[in-house]
C-alpha cells in the first residue's frame, strides 16, 4: 500500500535529514491557541533561532490542506499564527484532518505522532496537557499523557501548569509509565514557578544522561516516551501565591460558561494572560525558550551515539 500521507518538509528540515543533523519537533497549538497574534509569530521565530544557536535544526509541525508539514517556512508560519479557527489537533482527529484535506495546529500528543512519523526523537514545548481540576467529575485528562505512554518522543516541557491538578498528573503518568525526570533538581517544576511541593519521581543533570535514557527504553523495547520537566529561568518565575487566585477565577468562569472539552485548556490560558495584563506571556516565553535550548543539546546527544 502507498502511504496515505502527504508530508512536506520545509527547506531547511530536508536539508538537515540528509546530512544526518539533529532535529527537534516544536508544536504548533502553542502558536494558534497558547499565545496571541503577534507575539505567538515572533515567539515561534525565536524558539526555532534558539534551537540552531544551540547547534540543532529547529521542526515545527503543523498540517495545511491534509499535508503534515514538518517545519514550515517563514510564510507558513506567519499565515497561522493569524489564521482564525484553526483546529487543534490530538491523536483522536490528526488522521481525520489529513485525510480530508483540512488545517490545524498540533498539540503535544499530535506533534509526538508527527515527530514519530519523521524519525524526531526530541519535542521542546512550554507545558503539557494533563489532568484538570475537578477531573473526578470530568473525566477531563489530556490525551498528551496516554500520548507520552506509547509514543517513543523524550518531550521537553516547564512540567505541569496550576491550571491542572498536578498530583492526580503525576499519578496519571505513573501508572502509565512515563518517565518523569527533573532536569538539575528534585522537586517537580510548576511553569511559571520552577519548584512546587512535589518531587519529582526521577532526576538527572545532565543532557547525555537524558539521551541515555531515552535510547535504553529503546532497545528495552519498552514503549512510549520520557517527559523531561526543565524549570523556569530563577528570575523569571512568577510566584505561585500570586498566581493562584487568577487560576481560580479563570476556573470558575470555565465552569460558569460550561467550557468543556479541548477548549477549556485555551479558554484558561486566554483568560490567565488577559487577567495578568499580559505577564504570564513573558514567563511563558522564558520557559519555552529554555526547554528549546535543552532539547536541542539532547537531540545532539542522541545522534552522537
Ligand atoms: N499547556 C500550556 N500551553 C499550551 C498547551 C497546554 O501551558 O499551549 C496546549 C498544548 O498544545 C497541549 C494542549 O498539548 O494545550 C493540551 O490540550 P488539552 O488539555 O485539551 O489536551
Ligand atoms: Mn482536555
Amino acid at each position: 500500500m502507498t502511504s496515505m500521507i502527504t508530508i512536506k518538509y520545509s527547506a531547511e528540515v530536508a536539508e538537515a535529514r540528509k546530512q544526518g543533523r539533529a532535529l527537534v519537533a516544536l508544536e504548533s497549538t502553542i502558536i494558534t491557541h497558547g499565545m496571541p497574534y503577534p507575539q505567538n509569530v515572533e515567539v515561534a521565530r525565536q524558539v526555532e533561532q534558539d534551537i540552531r544557536d544551540a547547534g540543532a535544526v529547529p521542526a515545527t509541525m503543523a498540517v495545511r490542506n491534509g499535508a503534515l508539514h514538518v517545519g514550515l517556512e517563514d510564510s507558513e508560519l506567519q499565515d497561522l499564527g493569524q489564521a482564525k479557527g484553526v483546529a487543534k489537533l490530538s491523536r483522536a482527529d490528526f488522521a481525520a484532518c489529513l485525510a480530508t484535506g483540512g488545517t490545524g495546529a498540533t498539540t503535544v500528543a499530535a506533534t509526538m505522532i508527527a515527530a514519530r512519523i519523521a524519525g524526531i526523537s526530541v519535542f521542546a514545548t512550554g507545558g503539557i496537557g494533563g489532568v484538570h481540576k475537578g477531573a473526578e467529575q470530568s473525566f477531563d485528562i489530556s490525551a498528551d499523557l496516554l500520548e507520552l505512554a506509547q509514543t517513543s518522543v523524550t518531550v521537553v516541557a516547564a512540567g505541569a501548569k496550576a491550571i491542572l491538578d498536578v498530583p492526580k498528573t503525576l499519578e496519571v503518568l505513573e501508572t502509565q509509565g512515563v518517565p518523569v525526570i527533573a532536569y538539575g533538581q528534585d522537586s517537580f517544576p510548576a511553569f511559571w514557578s520552577a519548584t512546587s511541593d512535589l518531587m519529582a519521581p526521577l532526576r538527572m543533570d545532565t543532557a547525555s544522561d537524558i539521551a541515555k535514557s531515552h535510547m535504553t527504553r529503546q532497545d528495552m523495547k519498552v514503549p512510549g516516551g520520557q517527559l523531561v520537566a526543565n524549570p523556569i529561568p530563577i528570575d523569571m518565575q512568577i510566584p505561585a501565591k500570586e498566581l493562584a487566585p487568577i487560576i481560580a477565577q479563570a476556573q470558575s468562569e470555565a465552569d460558569a460558561q460550561n467550557i468543556v472539552g479541548k477548549a477549556v485548556t485555551p479558554f484558561l490560558l486566554q483568560r490567565i494572560f488577559e487577567l495578568t495584563n499580559g505577564r504570564s506571556l513573558d514567563a511563558n516565553i522564558a520557559l519555552v525558550r529554555n526547554n528549546a535550548r535543552l532539547a536541542a543539546k539532547i537531540a545532539q546527544e542522541m545522534i552522537t551515539r
